[in-house]
């Protein structure tokens, strides 16, 4: 499956303020230069049916809302991240083996679980699809298919809110009629290339000789269409492999020295960095905070443990201890504050070390 969360910024956006969501919304990345310089990052579907799209210049997209009452927003990536991450630990749960991509997107491979059986995995989607939505209030749309090729294309064939399943037995027809476009690693050149050699749709694509496609492209992109246009995909959905630290940074409402403010924010990050770890079933052994001043200037204090952990009490303690020392030694004003864990070790290779320590006796 592919589940990729709908107009994810924006959707962001609508949870935080109800109020906006019959409006169009704009999520921008403003430059700073002028008021209105800068481009759209996303827009809801309400923003979108006026023309306004991820990249578009912020002035054009106000052109094309002008006497709409739409909403425009700065990025608060932050946040955005905040809302993934525990998305992110829902759809893993319900996955064999889980690859996130992006910060709204995730490949789950859920072969085992649903015994290669379609019904099974429309249920699973729906499941899916609930859980995300009741636990945070946001709607996905999911794609199911026999390898992550099939199910991306899927995913994006409906949105938002879609779920589209293509059995094996149809993805020749699935895929035949669209354009070559929705195949991944066919950009606007690509298209143009294949457009002069009268290959249009996917099903076109298909039926191009291999060898011909192999000289315009070269090998290993010749192959690569070919083996698409007939949806034929065998990559595993990876698990990434292990982070060496987890980490959480955010932008304080205003400059501070008050450590009772900073300890606020960080203990939240404490929080948010402590469920990711649990989620990974991962110790820590040290701990740091970092803190960006007034003028930009990074800082940060780090303690080793003689012992991993996954305590929280321990990690904020520690926060606390780093932050109080510092502001101790140093005059800065807190602009950002983070906190970081590192030195990571597995649950299960700790257990396994005692264990052969101790011999198996129980
Ligand atoms: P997408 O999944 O491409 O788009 P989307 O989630 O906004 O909309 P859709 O319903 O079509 O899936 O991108 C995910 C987020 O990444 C998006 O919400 C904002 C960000 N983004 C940018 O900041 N700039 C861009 O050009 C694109 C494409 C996305
Ligand atoms: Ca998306």
């Amino acid at each position: 499956m592919l589940v990729d969360l709908d107009y994810f910024y924006a959707q962001c956006e609508e949870r935080r303020n109800p109020a906006i969501k019959d409006k169009p919304v704009v999520v921008c990345v403003y430059s700073g230069r002028t008021e209105d310089s800068g481009a759209v990052s996303t827009a809801n579907y309400v923003a979108r049916k006026y023309g306004v799209k991820s990249g578009i210049p912020i002035s054009l997209a106000k052109m094309k809302l002008k006497d709409v009452d739409a909403v425009f927003l700065p990025v608060d990536k932050e946040f955005y991240r905040e809302v993934s991450d525990k998305i992110m630990e829902i759809l893993r749960s319900h996955a064999d083996r889980f690859e996130q991509v992006g910060i709204d997107e995730a490949y789950l491979d859920v072969t085992q679980r649903t015994k290669r059986n379609y019904p099974e995995a429309e249920k699973l989607a729906e499941t899916i699809k609930d859980d995300v939505l009741i636990q945070q209030k946001l709607t996905c749309s999911i794609g199911v298919g026999p390898n992550k090729l099939v199910a991306k294309i899927a995913a994006d064939i409906q949105k938002p809110n879609g779920l589209t399943l293509v059995r094996p037995e149809e993805v020749e027809s699935f895929l035949s009629p669209l354009p070559v476009r929705r195949l991944v690693g066919v950009g606007k050149k690509t298209e143009k290339k294949l457009e002069t050699l009268g290959v249009r749709t996917v099903g076109q694509l298909a039926r191009f000789d291999v060898q011909r496609l192999i000289e315009v492209f070269g090998r290993k992109l010749g192959t690569y269409f070919h083996n698409a246009s007939l949806g034929i995909d065998d990559e595993p959905v990876q698990e990434r492999s292990e982070p060496e630290s987890v980490s959480r940074i955010s932008t304080l409402k205003e400059d501070t020295r008050d450590l009772a403010v900073i300890l606020d924010e960080a203990y939240r990050l404490c929080g948010n960095v402590h469920a990711r770890l649990l989620n990974l079933g991962l110790l820590y052994r040290s701990v740091s905070i970092y803190l960006v001043a007034g003028d930009l200037s990074v800082h940060s204090r780090s303690k080793t443990f003689e012992n991993p952990t996954s305590d929280l009490e321990t990690f904020k303690k520690t926060v606390k201890e780093l932050y109080e020392k510092f502001l101790g030694e140093s005059d800065v004003e807190a602009r950002r504050v983070g906190v970081k864990v590192s030195n990571l070790t597995k649950k299960e290779e700790l257990q396994k070390q005692i264990t052969n320590f101790f011999g198996d006796s129980k």
